[in-house]
């Protein structure tokens, strides 16, 4: 029951409640609750009835405004890209850019630029889940001082098509399928996998979305990629291509498929609610901004085109240079105003940056801002609070729906002599446009110079580590054994022994379809030559660290608080933190208190697990599956896994040989901890993988 607050603009009241409680409120005048029309409510409990049993009345105005308000309180969803979490922060640069550009935003090393970033998974709706197999969104929206710029990248450096007019065609493939409705989030059926399989250009963008790289562990563990190549400008008007880099401060790192599915059932929200929590901790995700700087010559000597977006420039050919660093350290207040009503748009472009004719960027430059008409609900979508530039903005645009600004005077209009302090345009400082030069006969028609599939798929493929193919093979497996319709699984391992002979035999057998691929002429034969990336593998550059990790220590009465105190420290010394489960959440005997219950803190949701129960706690959690399903699947997802000797009988119920070398590691005894901190670096304890999955 809520006390009156003894204040005196307080007015103590009585509500009557259904069942006939009664208990008492008070508002000062300044919280009085109002309709949008700022009327004051006297009761949000009650519609207007005639008598207490009704009939309601129709003359309701409080009851009609708030209900007709909620009825409309979803917006479309964005086509793609619809379930996002966002976060606000700066960028700094790491130096004076304006070698290379004139961008207002590049210039000071000591001058911050405030951002919003929206991360996003693609095929699925607003409230699918968080781990899908799919490519992440990574929009970046910098609030210059010269307008605001939108890098809206993804966590994968190249894409599926290359000209905007297949987008559609790859969007309605991937998503449900119009006749049932189904399946949402996911790329393992029919119309997706036809569509790609006819389409040998998607066949790199494949290679990546297969890889581990289409699973990440959370969004602070994702890299970022402009994917096309752009332009950077000088104040002399000279101009460099570039290609845009996000890499996080912690590495890059996944989960197993295994886990990405287990997750998805325990935590729908696990992305999002990692991102959230570690900014309301104050571990704030960072990443540096680089980029792969080149002229026209190097261009020109590429083997491949650079407008291609289904090609990278490997990182050994053109090396990366770190420009800047991006920290995200406040959380949305309010996710429809800022996260849902963010509009990024690749055309919010800045003095100093420019595009390049990519046939791809072209189409998005159009319909980024044609679907703000109908998300946001017309033109006047760069006045909502978060699509605001931050410097001044002026023009002789007027009206619209929603207009919020509310421009004086009689002109709006330019040329103009009767404002002359009305806005002008200002050939110095205003949006020039590189000149290149663009004339050529009309035509629809690709390149030549797009016309090879395989080869950077193919590098792709060789720049993994043993792991790593492993999961791609399994990817392709999982994915086309879910078609149902043989050819279309014939024709895409037609493609992969196109790929990689290995890779398609690896597949093939592994479906139980050795000898049935069909076989694909391809417009350019692979080349063989190709160099691997080693910078392409996560697990090859992987940082030993568990900055920024999640451990949990599964306990019960009696367990020992001085071991769960000492585990903590060590855990944050390295930068990572400890969670407590146990059977129940209340305090227990011995006094620790958990964090969650063990039904809803399954070990999927770690990095790493320590079970310290007592001897009575053990005995009794190696007869309760959760408990038991705890350590088997840190075990199956190649976890570190601590225990202290009382843990015992349970990992004899789970099956679980102790084993240091194989990550199983004894904490209790001198630098046991140490130990398990050491295997839980790794990430992943690969050496236990053929342990668990068949090796295919
Ligand atoms: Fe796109 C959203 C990234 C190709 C059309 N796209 C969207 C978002 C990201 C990307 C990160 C979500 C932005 C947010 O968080 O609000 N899209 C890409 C990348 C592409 C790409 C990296 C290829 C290099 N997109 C692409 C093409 C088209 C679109 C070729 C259309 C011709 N994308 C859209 C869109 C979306 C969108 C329909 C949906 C909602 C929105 O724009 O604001 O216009």
């Amino acid at each position: 029951m809520r006390k009156p607050k003894a204040s005196s603009k307080a007015q103590a009241r009585s509500e009557a409640r259904p069942g006939g409680e009664t208990h008492q409120t008070t508002t000062s005048a300044d919280q009085t609750l109002t309709t949008n029309q700022g009327v004051p409510i006297s009761d949000n409990q009650n519609s207007l009835k005639s008598g207490a049993r009704g009939p309601t009345l129709l003359e309701d105005f409080v009851l009609r405004e708030k209900i007709q308000h909620f009825d409309h309180e979803r917006i479309p969803e964005r086509i793609v890209h619809a379930r996002g979490s966002g976060a606000h922060g700066y960028f700094q640069p790491l130096k004076n850019l304006s070698k290379l550009t004139k961008a207002a935003f590049l210039q000071d090393p000591k001058k911050t630029t405030k951002v919003f970033v929206r991360f996003s998974t693609v095929a699925g709706g607003a409230g699918s889940v968080d781990t899908p197999r799919d490519v992440r969104g990574f929009a970046v929206k910098f609030y210059t001082e010269e307008g605001n710029f939108d890098l809206v990248g993804n966590n994968i450096p190249v894409f599926f098509i290359q000209d905007a007019i297949k987008f559609p065609d790859l969007i309605h493939s991937v998503k449900m399928e119009p006749d049932r409705g189904f399946p949402q989030a996911a790329s393992a059926h029919d119309t997706f996998w036809d569509f790609v399989s006819l389409m040998p250009e998607s066949m790199h963008m494949l290679m990546w979305a297969m890889s581990d790289r289409a699973i990440p562990r959370s969004l602070r563990h994702i890299e970022g990629f402009g994917v096309h190549t752009f332009r950077l400008v000088n104040a002399q008007g000279e101009s460099t291509f570039v290609k845009f880099h996000w890499r996080p401060s912690i590495g890059a790192a996944s989960t197993l498929w295994d886990e990405a599915v287990k997750i998805a059932g325990a935590d729908p929200d696990y992305q999002r609610r990692d991102l959230w929590e570690a900014i309301d901790n104050g571990d704030y995700p960072e990443w540096t901004l680089a980029i792969q700087a080149f002229d026209q010559k190097t261009a020109d000597s590429l083997d491949f085109d650079i407008l291609d977006p289904t090609k990278i420039i490997p990182e050994e050919v053109i090396p990366l240079t770190p420009i800047g660093r991006m920290v995200l350290n406040e959380n949305p207040v309010n996710f429809f105003a800022e996260t849902e009503q963010v509009a990024f748009h690749p055309g919010h472009i800045v003095p100093g940056i420019d595009f390049t004719p990519d046939p791809l960027l072209a189409g998005r430059l159009h319909s980024y801002l044609d679907t703000q008409l109908s998300r946001l609900g017309g033109p006047n979508f760069h006045e909502i609070p978060i699509n605001r530039p931050v410097c001044p903005m002026r023009n002789f645009q007027r009206d619209g729906h929603m207009r919020m600004a509310v421009p004086p005077g009689r002109v709006a209009y330019e040329p103009n002599s009767l404002a002359p302090d009305s806005p002008r345009e200002n050939p110095t400082r205003g949006f020039t446009s590189f000149p290149d030069p663009t004339s050529g006969p009309k035509t629809r028609e690709r390149p030549e110079s797009f016309a090879d599939h395989y080869s950077q798929a193919r590098q792709f493929w060789r720049s993994m580590t043993p792991p790593e193919q492993g999961h791609i093979v399994n990817a392709f497996t999982f994915e086309l054994s879910k078609v149902v319709t043989p050819a279309i699984r014939k024709r895409m391992l037609g493609h992969l022994d196109l790929i990689e002979p290995e890779l398609g035999k690896r597949v093939a057998a592994a479906m139980g379809m050795v000898g049935e691929a069909e076989k694909i002429s391809p417009a350019v034969e692979p080349r063989d030559d190709l160099d691997p990336s080693p910078a392409l593998s996560i697990i090859g550059k992987a940082p030993r660290t568990i900055k920024g990790r999640t451990v949990a220590a599964l306990i019960t009465d009696g367990s020992d608080a001085a071991a769960v105190q000492k585990l903590r420290q060590a855990l944050k010394k390295e930068g990572a933190q400890l969670k407590l489960v146990a059977p129940k959440v209340g305090p227990l005997k011995g006094g620790l208190s958990p964090d969650m219950q063990l039904d809803g803190a399954p070990s999927v949701l770690f990095d790493a697990v320590v079970a310290l129960p007592s001897d009575g706690g053990a005995k009794e959690l190696a007869g309760v599956a959760a408990a038991i399903d705890w350590l088997r699947d840190a075990f199956g997802h190649l976890k570190a896994i601590g225990f202290n000797e009382a843990t015992a009988p349970m990992l004899s119920k789970a099956g679980i040989e102790a084993d240091s070398t194989m990550g199983i590691v004894a904490i209790d005894g001198k630098g046991g901890i140490e130990a398990f901190i050491g295997a839980a670096k790794q990430h992943k304890i690969w050496e236990r993988d053929k342990l668990v999955r068949p090796q295919r």
